[in-house]
């Protein structure tokens, strides 16, 4: 199998899957993807190995999803598609029996390494800002046409990759990719009132909390929360998105990196770096055994909350402190 079109015209039924808690890129990807492959005439479904987040219920009012628990059945495939990431092994229990189950495994990814996969055959381009974009080109390729529901995916893959515009993947084939996907009816409004305004009442306070709890670290280049599991138990019943701790953070002037800590019931600590400027998180988070883009990172520490604290402040600090050149320019904490 030599071109990734080429598995796409190989199988006949398809199981689309992804990382685990599927964000908007890879649930939106796999909308397109699965308009794709019936335009194609074959069959697909789509496995994820969480539930569909309350946020993006407005897919399935086209679009089936499920999710897989240890022991479950699947639906009939031949083909897996793995989307918006390149290893089995982030694909929790579903991972391990796609593994077993000796189906050829084609990614469509976007992250650093996704090359080198798990997928016999890979689309991969780390230029891409989501993976949805990449599902937009093989219709091109394809000489497929879009249709409503493929393009409402596609531009929610655009928006939630790029943080709605605003962060620097936002680049030329991003703003026309989005433009186009409105030429189908795609109403931008009505996508970010569903995913972002319908907020469990206890939300605000959750965030209040988290945000309380940050700490300005390194001279004030980086800022640092740690959700210990009380505050991540109340966040899981008020179905809070805790992405939403990252912007104010952000949006402080001087900081250059931005680490959330959450505290998982298994013991370890799932980390998100968030880059401002030059710093490259994805080169820290890899130490740890981490992936994900220069800008954007995240990694599973099996380390105490303040042991993994400590380890990922002495690692960002170096980060900060190895950069050419730190600007005089830049304001004091
Ligand atoms: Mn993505």
């Amino acid at each position: 199998m030599k071109t990734f079109s080429g598995l796409l015209r190989a199988g006949s039924s398809f199981l689309l899957t992804g990382h685990e808690n599927p964000d908007g890129d890879c649930v939106g990807a796999q909308v397109a993807l699965a308009q794709l492959l019936c335009a194609l005439g074959k069959t697909a479904h789509i496995v994820n190995p969480d539930p569909l987040s309350r946020r993006f219920e407005f897919l399935a009012k086209h679009t089936d999803f499920s999710s897989y628990r240890a022991g479950d059945g699947l639906p009939e495939f031949d083909t897996v598609i793995l989307l918006d990431c390149s290893q089995l092994s982030r694909v929790g229990a579903l991972g391990k029996r796609l593994a077993n189950s000796g189906a050829p495994i084609g990614v469509i990814d976007h992250h650093v390494g996704g090359e080198s996969g798990d997928g016999c055959v890979s689309y991969v381009d780390v230029t891409a800002a989501s993976t949805g974009a990449l599902v937009r080109r093989l219709f091109r390729e394809l000489e497929l046409p879009l249709t409503r529901d493929a393009a409402e995916g596609i531009f929610l893959s655009l928006v939630s990759d790029t943080g709605w515009f605003r962060y620097s993947n936002a680049d030329r084939e991003v703003f026309a990719m989005a433009g186009e996907m409105l030429t189908f009816g795609v109403q931008p409004s009505d996508i970010y009132d569903a995913i972002y305004r319908r907020n469990h009442p206890d939300s605000p306070s959750v965030l209040c909390d988290s945000l309380a709890r940050h700490r300005l670290l390194c001279g004030g280049q980086l800022a640092m929360v740690s959700m210990d599991k009380a505050l991540i138990e109340r966040g899981l019943k008020a179905d809070f998105d805790t992405d939403e701790v990252l912007e104010p953070l952000r949006c402080i002037e001087g900081v250059e990196v931005v680490a959330l800590l959450k505290e998982r019931f298994d013991g370890t600590v799932k980390c998100s770096l968030r880059a401002r400027g030059d710093v490259d998180v994805q080169s820290i988070v890899s130490q740890f055994g981490g992936g994900g883009h220069k800008k954007a990172a995240g990694a599973t520490m099996r380390l105490g909350l303040a042991e993994a604290e400590r380890a990922l402040e002495q690692a960002i600090a170096t980060a900060l402190g190895a950069r050419p050149a730190a600007s005089e320019d830049r304001p004091g904490p």
